[in-house]
C-alpha cells in the first residue's frame, strides 16, 4: 500500500511560501535575493513545514496560525542544502531537478543566499508569529536554533563530514543521521505543538516520534542514494559512495537498513499511541519516509 501524502498541506506550504518572499527588485543585494528565491521556490517535498502544519493540528491550531514558523524552517533547510551542495562540502551540481544554486549563481553568492536564508527565517518568526503569544514564539525560536546549530543539524553534518572516508561504527552513524536529519524534523512537528501551547507531555511524545521519523528519513535516503530514480530523485544518484561518505546501507548491507528505517518508523507510529485526537497523518508521514521514491 502506498501511504497518503498531505498535499493540501504541501499546497498551503507553498503558496505561503512563494508570498513569505520580499520582491527582488531595486535592492542593492537583488541578485542573493535572487538566488536565496531560485533554491527556496524550486520543488521539493516541504516535508518539515509540513509537520509543522500537522503537529499545530494535533492542538487544534489552523495552518495559517503557525505558517511563518513553517516558512522558516523550510527557509533552513534549503540554506542547508545550498551549503551542503558546496564543492567544499558535497559538491552536487544538480538539486531538485535543477542546478545547485552555486552552479546557478556562483559559490559566493549560493554561500551569501544560504547565510541570509538562515537569518531570514528568525526574521519571519520574529516579524510574523503569534505576535499575542511571544513567549510562545521565543519557544520556538529557541527549539529550531538548537535543532539547526551545533547541538543539532550543524553538529551532525560536521561529523559526516570529517567522517568521510573513515571507518565508522554504528553509533557514531546513529549520532550522525540523528542530528545532520533527525533534529530539525523533530523541531519541525514540535514547533507546530508548542505554538498551540501544547503539554509537556505531549512534546515529548513528539521529541520520540520526531526522533524515528528522522533516522527512518535519512536512512531511506541512503538508499535512496544508492538504488533511487535519478529523474525522480532530481539529483545523481551513487554520490555518497564516490565520496566515501559513512551510510546505512555501507555499514549494515541495503536488505538490512530497509528493515532498519522500517522498524524505526514503526517505532514513531507507536510513540503517538494513547495520544488523544487523530494522529493518522502523522503515522501516514512514518509510512511515507519508509516508501518514498524522491
Ligand atoms: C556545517 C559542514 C556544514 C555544512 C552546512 C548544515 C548543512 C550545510 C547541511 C546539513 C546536512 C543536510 C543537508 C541534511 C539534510 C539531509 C537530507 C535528507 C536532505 C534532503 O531533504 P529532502 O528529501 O529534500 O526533504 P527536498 O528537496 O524534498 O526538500
Amino acid at each position: 500500500m502506498r501511504a497518503s501524502y498531505p498535499d493540501d498541506a504541501r499546497l498551503a506550504v507553498e503558496a505561503a511560501l512563494s508570498e513569505s518572499f520580499l520582491p527582488c527588485e531595486s535592492r542593492y543585494a537583488g541578485v542573493v535575493c535572487e538566488a536565496m528565491r531560485y533554491s527556496l521556490l524550486s520543488g521539493g517535498k516541504r516535508f518539515r513545514p509540513v509537520l509543522v502544519l500537522l503537529g499545530a493540528e494535533l492542538v487544534g491550531l489552523d495552518w495559517d496560525q503557525v505558517l511563518p514558523t513553517a516558512c522558516a524552517i523550510e527557509y533552513i533547510h534549503t540554506y542547508s542544502l545550498i551549503h551542503d551542495d558546496l564543492p567544499a562540502i558535497d559538491n552536487d551540481d544538480m538539486r531538485r531537478a535543477k542546478p545547485s544554486c552555486h552552479i546557478a549563481f556562483g559559490e559566493d553568492v549560493a554561500i551569501l543566499a544560504g547565510d541570509a536564508l538562515f537569518a531570514e527565517a528568525f526574521r519571519l518568526i520574529g516579524a510574523e508569529q503569534s505576535p499575542d503569544r511571544p513567549d510562545l514564539a521565543v519557544r520556538v525560536v529557541r527549539e529550531i536554533a538548537e535543532a539547526s546549530g551545533l547541538g543539532g543539524m550543524v553538529g551532525g553534518q560536521v561529523v559526516d563530514v570529517l567522517s568521510a572516508k573513515t571507518q565508522v561504527d554504528a553509533a557514531k552513524l546513529d549520532f550522525i543521521h540523528r542530528h545532520k536529519t533527525g533534529k530539525l524534523i523533530t523541531a519541525s512537528v514540535k514547533a507546530g505543538a508548542i505554538l498551540g501551547d501544547g503539554s509537556e507531555e505531549l512534546l515529548a511524545v513528539l521529541e520520540r516520534y520526531g526522533d524515528r521519523l528522522g533516522l527512518a528519513f535519512q536512512i531511506t535516503d541512503d538508499i535512496l542514494d544508492l538504488t533511487g530514480d535519478e529523474a525522480v530523485l532530481g539529483k545523481p544518484v551513487g554520490s555518497d559512495e564516490e565520496r566515501f561518505k559513512a551510510t546505512f546501507p555501507g555499514v549494515y548491507g541495503l536488505e538490512e537498513a530497509a528493515k532498519i528505517a522500517r522498524a524505526a518508523a514503526d517505532e514513531a507510529k507507536r510513540s503517538l499511541n494513547g495520544l488523544p485526537g487523530d494522529t493518522g497523518r502523522l503515522r501516514d508521514m512514518a509510512d511515507f519516509v519508509c516508501e518514498r521514491k524522491r
